[in-house]
């Protein structure tokens, strides 16, 4: 073992936090398993041998977007062919088929309508509401709350609470890509900044509200900017502990606009998600999405720190719109048989970490 895996053993042992450069000389080591080794005696000092899923549904209510974002394949400018909005019809059939299928949760995000208004977001969890009082529902993300707060002229705590009294039960961590200005300008200059999404996401935390924190991964980041965002992520999770889980999200470059981007290997992947485990002391979760890591990597990631494998999914889009070739949807089943031979115990969540049942 060498000095620097030496070093943060001991610091982890003695419950210290390992440092942003203790971060960057980890992201450039080339000695996976040993980074591996330490995420996994980070993550069964916290969650044991246990590792969590739940059964929900995605609900992308409209791919028609304002902003532009190069790396993203789903959104579409009002008037393109493969736009859609959902009517509140669909979204009624969603919410039964999931209810069906033994969904706790319904997972819904989508693009900044430059016409619906935020009346829309209200019918829409209501009418969700109105299928079960039981789903809960995790949608919208900072920039959303932000744009809804433009559209109705209103304040974001404002905005929060309407939607949490129409339903809203938690909110998903999506928008947050890269916090770092000069490569947010290039992969998506017109989305709100990463102040801005880490001062929304505050608010969001103050009013009560748990949320998750995603990275976006694999695109023209370096190194460097991944340990900033992360920090960042940390000082807020410090200041509020409203976050739940921490999802790296590996970039899927197919139909997107990021030129020389090749797409995430299964080292880096597994590094990232390491890491994170490592760093992100404060966080209980750190969540492997198997939509953009793909089955196996997701499997292998639970020997790599990582205690949550998401959900089952059910038509999901964005990342699909992007190449990724992971199923659109997993049963339960797979689920609990994938944590399973991966030597851990499945045990499955609603969106708070309540735990329903553990598998055995
Ligand atoms: O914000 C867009 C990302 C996010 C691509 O909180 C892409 O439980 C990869 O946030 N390649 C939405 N990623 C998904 C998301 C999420 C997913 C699962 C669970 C949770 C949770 C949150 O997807 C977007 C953006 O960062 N994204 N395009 C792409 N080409
Ligand atoms: Fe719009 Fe979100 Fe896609 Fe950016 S990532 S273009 S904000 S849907």
């Amino acid at each position: 073992m060498t000095n620097l895996f030496q070093e943060l053993q001991e610091k982890i042992r003695n419950n210290q936090r390992i440092s942003d450069a203790d971060a960057l000389a980890l992201f450039e080591s080339n000695d996976l398993l040993a980074i591996g080794e330490l995420a996994a005696e980070v993550n069964q000092r916290k969650n044991g041998n246990r590792v969590f899923f739940n059964v929900n549904r995605h609900i992308n209510y409209t791919n028609i977007c304002v902003n532009q974002c190069i790396f993203c394949a789903f959104s579409k400018l009002e008037g393109e062919d493969d736009g859609y909005t959902l009517a509140l019809d669909d979204i009624r059939e969603k919410a039964a088929e999931a209810v069906a299928a033994g969904a706790t949760e319904i997972h819904s995000v989508g693009g900044l309508h430059p016409r619906l208004p935020f009346e829309f977001y209200l019918d829409m969890l209501r009418t969700i509401k109105a299928v079960s009082t039981q789903l809960h529902i995790k949608a919208f993300t900072a920039v959303e709350i932000d744009y809804f707060a433009k559209i109705s002229r209103t304040t974001v705590p404002e905005v929060i609470n309407a939607l949490r009294e129409a339903g809203l039960g938690s909110m998903p961590g999506g928008g947050a890509e890269i916090f770092n200005k000069e490569v947010r300008d290039k992969i998506c200059p017109e989305k709100i900044s990463g102040e801005r999404w880490l001062e929304v996401t505050e608010q969001i935390h103050n009013a009560g509200l748990k949320s998750n924190a995603t990275m976006l991964f694999g695109h023209l980041e370096k190194y460097t900017d991944r340990v900033d965002h992360m920090r960042r992520l940390r000082e807020l999770q410090d200041r509020t502990g409203g976050f739940q889980s921490f999802i790296p999200l590996a970039f899927q470059p197919d139909n997107t606009r990021v030129l020389g981007a090749k797409g995430v290997g299964g080292v880096d992947a597994l590094k990232t998600l390491a890491i994170s485990r490592i760093y992100l002391d404060n966080f209980q979760h750190v969540k492997a999405y198997w939509v953009m890591l793909g089955m196996k990597i997701a499997q292998t990631a639970l020997c790599f720190g990582v205690n949550d494998l998401d959900g089952t999914v059910i038509e999901e889009q964005i990342g699909h719109d992007a190449g990724a070739d992971s199923p659109q949807v997993i049963s339960k089943n797979r689920i609990i048989n994938l944590i399973r031979k991966a030597g851990k115990i499945p045990v499955e969540r609603d969106t708070l970490y309540n735990e329903l049942e553990e598998y055995k």
